[in-house]
């Protein structure tokens, strides 16, 4: 059987570009692929990268989690876990360690970026963060691995990494495949559209977040900054701000660029910002609903266990085979 993983972090509540780009399709996948193990992970060791308000952190594990089955996954097929109940994550990328490089970790634009932001220090995990992701990817088999655009880099990194153990101490790793959605895999912020839509950034009013009320999320789509030409047109360079309503727009309904300008052909971004308000607050309409039903249900505990225990299972599987290789133990 095929395996597919990927995680999400609970840096904060999850984002409107982390549901298009990622959790929204996931689901689709999941109707896609029904021969195919579905592994989704809280990526909560990957959050204390950079500083997290202990409190905050375990509501927003908990949110993560009941977001991924609000946003539509099912439980056949399905191991969602919690990073930090599968200690094999950390025992791997400490091993990946030895073999990754300090120059390579430098070129990383995710770190890059995050880097800038951290007034008390950049912490050494933020650092080594790629080294643990090629952890929770590898340590799986798995063969594809959706996300978005932004971790594109992290993913080209881990099958480097696949690729020296594999050639160093034999064949061990399945090389994965990366999956991004053609459109949705990067969301702008609203307010300033050449910036990514981030769930950790500070100022919310460019960022939609999944459980925030319908009405204030409908508010900032009307208030999104785009230019003065009025005409509904994409082009990301010269229109990054419609250009990215545009993409919001397309991957809600699967209309193509081409339809949407054709539908507002003489009309203003005020019809436009309007429909598409109404689009997202339906879309977030449902998916509150239905993380209401199971934040409040023993069911989203059981499904935690079940997956904590079949993610020990392989991983502790893998680690014991890894520590042979390498010559680590008695
Ligand atoms: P942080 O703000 O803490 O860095 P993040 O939202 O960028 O968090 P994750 O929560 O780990 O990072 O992201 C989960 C998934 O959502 C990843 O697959 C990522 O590529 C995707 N994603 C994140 N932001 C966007 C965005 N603005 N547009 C499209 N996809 C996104
Ligand atoms: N680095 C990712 C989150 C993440 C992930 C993973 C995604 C951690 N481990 C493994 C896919 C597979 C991010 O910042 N979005």
């Amino acid at each position: 059987m095929k395996k597919l993983l990927s995680g999400v972090k609970p840096t904060g509540i999850p984002t409107l570009g982390n549901y298009l780009g990622a959790m929204k399709q996931f689901a689709q996948l999941q109707s896609e692929m029904p021969d195919c193990e579905f592994l989704f992970f809280v990526a909560d060791e990957h959050a204390l990268t950079t500083p997290q308000n202990p409190k905050e952190l375990k509501q927003n594990i908990k949110n993560v989690a009941a977001l991924y089955l609000a946003c539509g996954l099912k439980e056949e097929n399905l191991t969602l876990f919690i990073q930090s109940e599968v200690p094999s994550h950390i025992q791997l990328s400490g091993i990946f360690e030895s073999i990754s490089y300090i120059g390579e970790l430098e070129r990383m634009t995710q770190y890059k970026e995050k880097k800038k932001k951290q007034i008390d220090g950049v912490s050494s995990a933020l650092f080594t963060y790629p080294v643990l992701m090629a952890a929770d990817i590898l340590l799986y088999d798995v063969d594809y691995v959706p996300v978005g655009e932004d971790q594109k880099q992290h993913l080209e990194l881990c099958k480097i990494i696949a690729n020296r153990f594999n050639n160093r101490f034999g064949e061990t790793f399945t090389i994965p495949q990366g999956i991004t959605p053609k459109i949705g895999a990067r969301i702008m912020d609203l307010q300033e559209p050449t910036k990514k839509m981030d769930k950790s950034s500070i100022d919310s009013k460019g960022c939609i977040y999944l459980l925030e009320p319908v009405s204030s999320a409908k508010k900032k789509i009307k208030s999104a900054v785009t230019d003065s030409e009025s005409i509904v047109k994409y082009d990301k360079t010269n229109k990054p701000g419609i250009s990215n309503l545009m993409s919001i727009y397309s991957s809600i309904t699967n209309f193509s660029y081409k339809k949407i300008e054709k539908l507002y052909q003489g009309k203003g971004y005020g019809d436009f910002k309007s429909d598409l308000a109404e689009l997202v607050g339906n879309e977030l309409k449902e998916i509150q609903t239905k993380y209401q039903e199971i934040i409040s249900s023993e069911q989203l505990n059981i499904i935690l266990n079940k997956g904590r225990e079949r993610a020990n299972f392989l991983g502790n599987k893998k680690i014991a085979k890894v520590y042979k290789k390498v010559g680590l133990g008695r």
